[in-house]
């Protein structure tokens, strides 16, 4: 067997024993050694090789979906509590640079990727031989460690090096020892020949080092399915008394950011707290949860004393400024293995895990704190619903707006379902609009909250899963990773429906600065970015079913039919009035709530200011 293939297929056995399950794989020479090996792999039992482990693969042509592909995978991994290390392949040259976005997501969001890049040998490195760059660092400091590996001669202790090689680099991607999963890159040189000569796989190793996530026991038992793709949800220790700085009676709130985990609806329900969950935060839903909390906080949130924060809110600027109020005692659980507890920077108290105590309050069943601020959370989605029922502040059939898209879309998804968020208004109209007695479970690529490679993760999401997605996404987030549609005919198609709030360009800008009035001369062209687009016609190039809406009726019938296969249903909805539905919304929901807390009374011994 030529050095090269025995390489790869030793690669290929250690990578399968260290528990890879999913690879992707891109096209190219350079990295036929691998691409022989995993379509080996990959093939049912009894035709492969007894010694060629079992491995799933997806291939795709573009790398930068398959990076998304594989962060899909690794999210949907978590979700059972697992830490499992998904690999993507690639040929030489700018074929890498293609896996820089999906490997700073993972990065930030804690996925554990691997990543398999072919190389030339080291002589040909820097000498102007084609498709050949500096791969190795290319990554810089997003992922957690870098091996260079030179091309194998076929020398003896190549084998046992190339094991220990794949143990190390799995055990790092899945964060054993630190907690800390992550994007591993493996550049692998190899020499021709590169297709391979003879049959026979080498033997397997007798004993396998099959590396572990630390804690993982711990996650499963207590988010489960509710860790929402989360891998970094956080432990609960024993500490079972109260700190001396803990004080009784502070008016609480539990803010579940992303990827919070279960545990913190947890916390807020054991103590009477109202739970403020963005939607990925695996904890939105039961009694407690306020809806339309960015809003309600314009009326109540002076009155809170303490923050309880899980995860990492991201989305509304009301939730970041409480947690930096100096009025305010900020308590943050950091996200396990974090190096960077994005919600402690204004804690004053930063836990490194849920101390059990919190799990066990003893609220008392009256409780006025709680009962004023799901008396506001009714009244907000009250007044939200009636602003959207009338967008235009006038009779007559208007169309769809944004939220009112979300609202559609979040009544159409429930308990079993799975939804998958697109950055920018997607994801935030539905945190706006969203009150799940029994909720899907959602997932969002909040790690850099990019509007790229979504088509793609919601299809990982859905492979991984082996479940149907529905992923709602915006247009230019859509149309940022439209060569995600792109499937071959001899791949799995997952199950999958995209809902495109398409508005033709960027509306969250709108509800910035940027969209003032003042600045309306230029902020249509740099801001908003029409396109002009037909989807239809891209769905068409790509064999994507397609269906587009423009009214209620017809975008509640589309939501009503079961998720099959790959498809689009593109909503047409209206941008131009986006700025002022969010100031009507707002000050109807000041109203309302204003109206609904002065009839639950006021609370004994906190001053309202
Ligand atoms: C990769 C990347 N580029 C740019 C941005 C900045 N960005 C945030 S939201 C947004 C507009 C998204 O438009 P669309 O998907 O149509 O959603 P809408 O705002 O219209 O709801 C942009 C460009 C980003 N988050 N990620
Ligand atoms: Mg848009």
């Amino acid at each position: 067997m030529n050095p090269s293939t025995q390489a790869a297929r030793v690669l290929v056995q250690a990578l399968a024993a260290a528990g890879v399950r999913h690879v992707v794989l891109t096209p190219g020479s350079r990295s036929a050694p691998l691409a022989f090996a995993m379509a080996q792999a990959a093939l049912p039992d009894g035709e492969r090789d007894p010694n060629a482990p079992h491995l799933v693969l997806h291939v795709r042509i573009d790398e930068r979906s398959a990076g998304f592909l594989a962060v899909g995978l690794a999210r949907a991994a978590a979700v059972g509590g697992e830490v499992l290390p998904v690999a993507v392949v690639t040929t030489s040259g700018s074929a890498v640079g293609n896996l820089h976005p999906a490997v700073l997501e993972a990065h930030h969001a804690g996925l554990p990727l691997l990543l398999l890049t072919a190389d030339r040998p080291h002589e040909l490195r820097g000498t102007g031989a084609n498709q050949t760059t500096d791969q190795v660092g290319i990554f810089g400091p997003a992922v957690r460690m870098v091996l260079d590996i030179s091309a194998p001669v076929g020398g003896s202790r190549e084998v046992e090096h190339l094991r220990r090689v794949a143990a190390e680099a799995v055990a790092v991607a899945v964060g054993t020892g630190t907690g800390d999963p992550g994007p591993v890159h493996v550049n692998l040189a190899y020499r021709e020949p590169l297709v391979p000569d003879d049959g026979a796989w080498p033997a397997r190793p007798v004993h396998t080092r099959v590396p572990q996530s630390r804690d993982a026991a711990p996650v499963k038992a207590l988010a489960g399915w509710a860790s929402a793709g989360a891998v970094r949800a956080p432990l609960v220790s024993s500490a079972s008394s109260r700190p001396r700085w803990w004080v009784e009676d502070e008016p609480t709130v539990v803010v579940a950011g992303d990827s919070a985990g279960l545990v913190a609806r947890t916390i807020a329900e054991s103590n009477g707290w109202p739970l403020l969950a963005e939607p990925s935060s695996g904890a939105r839903g039961g009694p407690n949860a306020i809806p339309a909390y960015r809003l309600v906080l314009g009326s109540l949130g002076d009155e809170v004393r303490r923050v309880v924060v899980l995860g990492r809110p991201t989305l509304s600027r009301p939730v970041q400024a409480l947690l930096v109020r100096r009025d305010v005692r900020s308590i943050a659980v950091t996200r396990r293995g974090s190096a960077q507890p994005e919600a402690g920077r204004g804690a004053t108290h930063l836990l490194a895990e849920v101390p059990s105590w919190l799990l066990d309050g003893d609220h008392a069943a009256d409780n006025t704190w709680l009962t004023r601020w799901r008396a506001a959370g009714a009244a907000a989605l009250r007044a939200v619903r009636e602003v959207l029922d009338d967008p235009a502040g006038q009779d007559g059939a208007a169309p769809i707006t944004g939220p009112a898209l979300a609202v559609e879309v979040a009544a159409a998804t429930g308990a079993g379902d799975v939804l998958v968020l697109g950055a920018s208004n997607p994801i935030r109209d539905l945190d706006l609009v969203a009150a799940w007695d029994a909720p899907p479970l959602v997932m969002a690529n909040r790690g850099l909250s990019g509007i790229d490679g979504a088509a793609s993760t919601a299809a990982g999401i859905a492979l991984g899963l082996g479940r149907p997605v529905r992923a709602y996404l915006g247009d230019l987030t859509f149309l940022h990773d439209v060569g995600g549609l792109l499937v071959g005919p001899l791949e799995r198609r997952p199950d999958l429906q995209i809902v495109v709030a398409h508005d033709d360009g960027g509306s969250v800008f709108a509800t910035l600065e940027h969209g003032e009035p003042a600045h309306a001369a230029v902020f249509e062209r740099v801001f908003s970015t029409p396109h002009g687009a037909d989807l239809g016609a891209l769905c068409a190039g790509y064999g994507v079913d397609h269906v587009r809406v423009t009214d209620v009726a017809a975008l509640r019938a589309a939501l009503a039919q079961p998720v099959r296969g790959l498809s689009v249903l593109e909503v047409r909805i209206d941008r131009s009035g986006r700025r002022d539905l969010h100031a009507r919304i707002a000050a109807a929901v000041t109203a309302a709530v204003t109206a609904a807390v002065a009839s639950e009374g006021t609370p004994e011994g906190t001053d309202s200011h």
